[in-house]
């Protein structure tokens, strides 16, 4: 149990149970049995959707964490006021660039997204950063690395940042963040910028709820294109060789031209987009609006050819399937008689006492 506490992301109320672990235990993902009955009755007290909608509309900052904090719960309750407060809020989103920003460990996204983010606010922009880390048993902290590599930018009034818990389940993961997208967008955020590091899954889920997927890359020896997979580069709407700056900037065009080769025989998954490379110093600033201009281009093209709404209407069929497989799963897992079974089940499966499919297939013909 203490150790659950300790992994539990700072954002968590000091009244929340394990539910808001961010590394959620196998089979507690979703019971809320865990939480303590004076925990959740303390809870439900604070709880005040009106002032919560309010709050979020008005661009309340603290506001919108706590919103965001419910949906990502884990227990059914919070499951239930978190979906009512989407449908509330649902009217009020849509209107951002909702950009994903995905690369290797180390390649700059952070730094990058500090210095672009800054750099839409002294154009008028407001601009919110979700930071996705399904790798940080792997990485290790890089969520805390972020809140240090975007000080200027969290410090801003018009920026939001916040970091999603792993859970460890992309799906969920998935979820939480595509529902956080619409919460920022509803407070008013017109550019949307998730970071992810790029663990090969994760690419694909990122680019299943943004309009724009941007890979970000550095120059490294020999070829570039050795390290990363074709069906990744397919899935970009720009690739960033980032760090060009000081000895790297020969490396880094030399970079950006053998990806241009490449993305010039692959086939992007819209006919009206051409996605390029370019590069970029998140250092010095250098190469941001030109990546800026870009987006915009990509904007324009696809609401010109309808293919950014056709894009959104897909995402949401898509969201809508991965929806109806997790709730399934969650309403399974809740049923009592599945619950009095499981243990002694899994255990029969460990010690070989029964054959697997027999094992599920019991499982299933409970009531
Ligand atoms: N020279 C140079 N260094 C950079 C540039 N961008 C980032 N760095 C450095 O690269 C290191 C990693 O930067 P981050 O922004 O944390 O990289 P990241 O991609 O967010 O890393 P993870 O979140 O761990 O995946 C830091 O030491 C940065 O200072 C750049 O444009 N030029
Ligand atoms: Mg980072």
């Amino acid at each position: 149990m203490n150790q659950m506490d300790s992994r539990r992301p700072e954002w968590t109320p000091d009244d929340a149970g394990n539910e808001f672990a961010s590394r959620v235990v196998s089979g507690s993902t979703n019971t809320g049995g865990s939480v303590s009955h004076s925990a959740r009755t303390h809870h439900e007290r604070r709880y005040d959707p009106v002032a919560l909608i309010d709050g979020v509309r008005a661009s309340n900052r603290s506001l919108l964490s706590k919103a965001i904090t419910l949906i990502e719960s884990n227990s059914i309750k919070h499951f239930e006021k978190g979906q009512e407060l989407l449908q509330q809020l649902l009217p009020f989103s849509g209107a951002s660039i909702r950009i994903g920003i995905t690369g290797v460990p180390g390649a700059g996204k952070s730094t990058f997204i500090e210095k672009f983010g800054l750099w839409l606010i002294d154009r008028g922009f407001r601009v919110a950063v979700l930071a996705i880390d399904p790798s940080s048993s792997i990485s290790k902290g890089s969520i805390l690395g972020d809140k240090t590599r975007m000080e200027k930018l969290s410090r801003h009034p018009s920026s939001f940042i916040r970091p999603s818990p792993s859970s460890g389940i992309l799906g969920g993961v998935a979820r939480k963040t595509r529902e956080s997208i619409i919460l920022c967008e509803a407070a008013g955020y017109d550019v949307i910028i998730i970071e992810t590091v790029g663990v090969g899954q994760s690419e694909t889920t990122v680019r299943s709820m943004v309009d724009f997927f941007l890979l970000m890359q550095i120059a490294g020896a020999g070829d570039e294109l050795q390290g990363i997979k074709k069906g990744i580069i397919e899935l970009a709407d720009l690739i960033v060789v980032n760090k060009a700056d000081g000895d790297n900037i020969l490396k880094a065009e030399q970079a950006k031209q053998e990806y241009n080769n490449a993305l010039h025989y692959l086939r992007h998954s819209s006919t009206s987009w051409h996605a390029k490379a370019l590069t970029c110093s998140a250092l010095t600033g250098d190469g941001i609006s030109s990546i800026w201009d870009e987006i915009v281009a990509y904007k324009k093209t696809m609401n010109d050819t309808g293919a950014f709404k056709e894009r959104r209407v897909l995402q949401n069929l898509e969201w809508f399937d991965s929806l109806v497989k997790e709730s399934v799963l969650n309403r399974f897992y809740q049923k009592q008689t599945v619950k009095d079974i499981l243990p002694e089940l899994r255990q029969n499966v460990k010690q070989g006492k029964i054959p697997i499919a027999m094992a599920v297939s019991e499982l299933l013909s409970t009531q």
